[in-house]
């Protein structure tokens, strides 16, 4: 029995060595280009550490099951009548609950410290004012604070593409550029669908809505072209509607801007 148990302790540290080593070690997603992506990708790994030890877990005991209650040859009938293990009912209930609880309040966690629960707070505080309406949003800032923001961008999004205005400049780009580790503000609406704005590198992605403005904050930390595709599946040709961020030393951002600046349209 305790040689039994000895195994039994082997194999669950392995299990849960290897699937450590290998959430932590092996990476699947793409570069991390903004302060908000090393945030996510912390839940990430720890998501990618329980799916592989319930992955490794199952297959372990599916094998293990296979070998040992095989049908020997000197066996006949339908085996043991075999019916409920309360043990092993509490066990497969309480530990899913738990695992879940955790999951909940850690991603509630990750999304706090990403920004995404600020609106809540600021819209309690200013229920009489007259300011507009923001809804959901990462890295939430009222109205007000969006207008004084260093670069604030307005992103249209349209059946099929994204039209970034940049009001202060007075133009409008169909390529999105940004200077390096400068906090961005976007307010974006819809002209006609539901569209997203999601760019992977960021770890970031926002519903954009007719008639709804909703704010999007960022700062990109690597100097790079981006992809940014729509996440909202918006008819047809949904597929092809993507753009592209261009993130640029500042030098590099403000010579850009002085070019396209108070010019019409640059696409
Ligand atoms: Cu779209």
């Amino acid at each position: 029995m305790l040689n039994k148990n000895i195994y039994l302790i082997l194999i669950i540290s392995l299990i849960c060595g290897i699937s450590f080593w290998i959430g932590f070690n092996v990476n699947l997603l793409p570069v991390e280009a903004s302060i908000n992506a090393p945030i996510y990708d912390e839940l990430f790994k720890i998501l990618f550490v329980i799916g592989l030890i319930i992955f490794f877990g199952m297959t372990a005991m599916v094998l293990y099951s296979l070998f040992k209650f095989r049908k020997r040859t000197d066996q006949g009938g339908d085996g043991i009548p075999l019916e409920g293990n309360l043990t092993l009912e509490i066990v497969w209930t309480v530990i899913p609950s738990i695992i879940v609880l955790f999951i909940g309040l850690y991603s509630y966690n990750i999304y706090d410290r990403m920004g995404g629960m600020k609106e809540l707070n600021h819209n309690h505080g200013m229920m009489n004012s007259d300011t507009e309406k923001i809804w959901a949003g990462i890295s939430q800032t009222p109205i007000n604070d969006f207008e004084n923001s260093n670069l604030s961008i307005e992103v249209s999004a349209m059946q099929f593409a994204f039209l970034f205005n940049y009001p202060k400049g007075q133009f409008i780009s169909g390529e999105l550029h940004v200077p390096v580790n400068h906090k961005v503000s976007m307010k974006m609406e819809s002209k006609d669908v539901i569209h997203a704005f999601w760019v992977p590198q960021f770890r970031i992605k926002q519903d954009i809505i007719p008639g709804q403005p909703t704010i999007l904050n960022f700062t990109p930390t690597k100097v790079g072209k981006y992809p940014i595709i729509c996440a909202e599946l918006c008819g047809p040709y949904h597929g092809g509607m993507r753009a592209s961020i261009i993130v640029e030393e500042e030098s590099k951002f403000n010579s850009w801007f002085e070019k396209n600046n108070k010019t019409e349209v640059s696409l």
